[in-house]
């Protein structure tokens, strides 16, 4: 499985760092929605789901976490401790978070506006409807 991580250019000066993210540019594809979460609670793992076609770049903006990302064959986990690394997560992909360091915030970047119906939140759903998909 390929993991795709974006190492984003940081604009640094003598008053700090700032990194600019554009569509098409840094971000491969068109940004529709923009999401974080914070404050998450001690030893909490998100996700537990895959997305029919959405595409996001996930970026740890502050503190830390960890992604474990699994096409159904092979599983990776793929820590996220920088503000300028971005991962990329394709549709098709069964996702967690977890490990998030207190003052952790998790920005992602997303293709599409929110939509339920492109969830899919019950693992033999998912390992179904990528091999209806082959
Ligand atoms: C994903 C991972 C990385 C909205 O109303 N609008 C939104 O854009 C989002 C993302 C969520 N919500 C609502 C739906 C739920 O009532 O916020 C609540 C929490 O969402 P969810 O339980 O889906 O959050 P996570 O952290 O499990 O997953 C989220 C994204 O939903 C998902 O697309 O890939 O982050």
């Amino acid at each position: 499985m390929q993991v795709i991580k974006y190492v984003f250019q940081p604009h640094g000066d003598e008053r700090g760092q700032l990194v600019s993210l554009e569509e098409y540019r840094d971000i491969p594809f068109n940004i529709k929605r923009v999401y974080f979460m914070y404050d998450t609670v001690a030893n909490v793992v998100r996700g537990h789901h895959a997305h029919k076609s959405l595409e996001q770049i996930l970026v740890c903006i502050h503190g830390s976490c960890k992604i474990k990302l699994d096409n159904g064959s092979e599983t990776k986990i793929i820590p996220l401790e920088k503000p300028y690394e971005g991962l990329y997560v394709a549709n098709n992909m069964w996702r967690e978070m977890f490990d998030f360091s207190d003052d952790a915030v998790l920005m992602v970047f997303a293709s599409e506006l929110y939509d339920e119906n492109d969830y899919i939140r019950d693992y033999d759903e998912f390992l179904a409807f990528i091999k209806s998909e082959k």
